[in-house]
């Protein structure tokens, strides 16, 4: 199924490689991991990466982003990957390129490129790129592989969620056979500060729980203010904060934002994907994402997600 994106590779002497904006570990895991396979693989290429700030996850690409000219489209093949919606894709000048390709795990919402594999049965985006270089017989060194078992770990939840198959064990023992330091991944991905614990412990405090135990966390814009950080720190940040929790299948966290109402959704049990679309959203089927118009659109999706648990008792 990859044999079309390994031809357009192929042929093209440019790649530019983008994925979605505010990219998380498997973002940068499949850019970076790709990156290093077409250089190791098709040495005479040019081969970029683009997007925005690494953030949390710049020790995944120590050397930053590529600063290319508009130009260098002209001639290239695009590659967007990790990236259902193309309003979220880092760097629109992908438009530009001769040639697009995507390689996606998320829910189909919409056709991007000319050539697209989307294959939702992958834990990651890493999880592909990884096993189309294994099918294609191409050369993984420890700098790709290093990157696309990452990018494994963080969307896979460690290996514990259950888009976990054994393929992926089987593509994650592949690429353990290039030098992959893990210790070192996993202190740089969970080792957290003592002040982001205090927070995480702030917004534990916050916890609020439907009829029907959805838990759900909603801060405010002037508490959001006084707590002196961003909305996506509050928002994706901390929605975890509330996974685990016995007794608990749905937890959501509402941030007030000048967009609107950031709503992260995440489930252990239900498939919470069309509440998330219902309110123009979207991404996995445990774990999505909307912004909402309002406080009362917000209880609306709260609403929905209760009455999700309701019809199932
Ligand atoms: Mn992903």
């Amino acid at each position: 199924m990859y044999t079309e994106i390994i031809e357009l590779i192929q042929n093209a002497q440019t790649v530019i490689i983008h994925r979605h904006t505010r990219p998380d570990g498997d973002a940068i895991g499949c850019q970076i991991g790709l990156k290093e396979i077409i250089k190791t693989n098709f040495p005479d290429k040019e081969v970029y990466a683009v997007g925005d700030d690494a953030r949390g996850y710049a020790f995944m690409a120590p050397c930053g982003f590529d600063e290319i000219a508009d130009e260098k489209y002209g001639n290239a093949l695009a590659i967007v990957l990790d990236c259902g919606s193309a309003k979220l894709i880092s760097d629109t000048r992908y438009t530009t390129a001769k040639n697009t390709a995507r390689l996606d795990h998320h829910i189909f919402c919409e056709k991007i490129c000319e050539s697209e594999v989307i294959d939702t049965s992958y834990e990651s985006c890493c999880g592909m790129v990884a096993d189309m270089a294994i099918r294609h017989n191409l050369e993984i060194s420890s700098e790709a592989a290093t990157a696309l078992y990452t990018g494994m770990v963080t969307d896979s939840g460690r290996f514990r969620y259950d888009s976990t198959t054994p393929r992926t064990l089987s593509v994650a023992s592949k690429l353990l056979e290039s030098k992959v330091d893990f210790n070192e991944i996993f202190k740089n991905l969970y080792a957290d500060t003592y002040e982001n614990k205090k927070l995480k412990a702030t917004f534990l405090l916050k916890v609020q729980f439907t009829a029907n135990n959805v838990a759900y966390i909603y801060t405010e814009k002037e508490e959001l203010a006084k707590l002196n950080i961003d909305t996506f720190t509050a928002s994706r940040g901390m929605v975890n904060t509330m996974s685990d929790t016995k007794g608990v299948d749905i937890w959501v966290n509402f941030t007030e934002a000048d967009e609107g109402v950031f709503c992260e959704i995440r489930s252990s049990a239900y498939n919470i994907n069309p509440v998330a679309v219902k309110y123009g959203g979207g991404g996995h089927a445990k774990a999505s994402g909307a912004t909402l118009k309002s406080k009362e659109e917000a209880m609306m999706l709260l609403a929905d997600l209760d009455e999700m648990i309701g019809a199932n008792k």
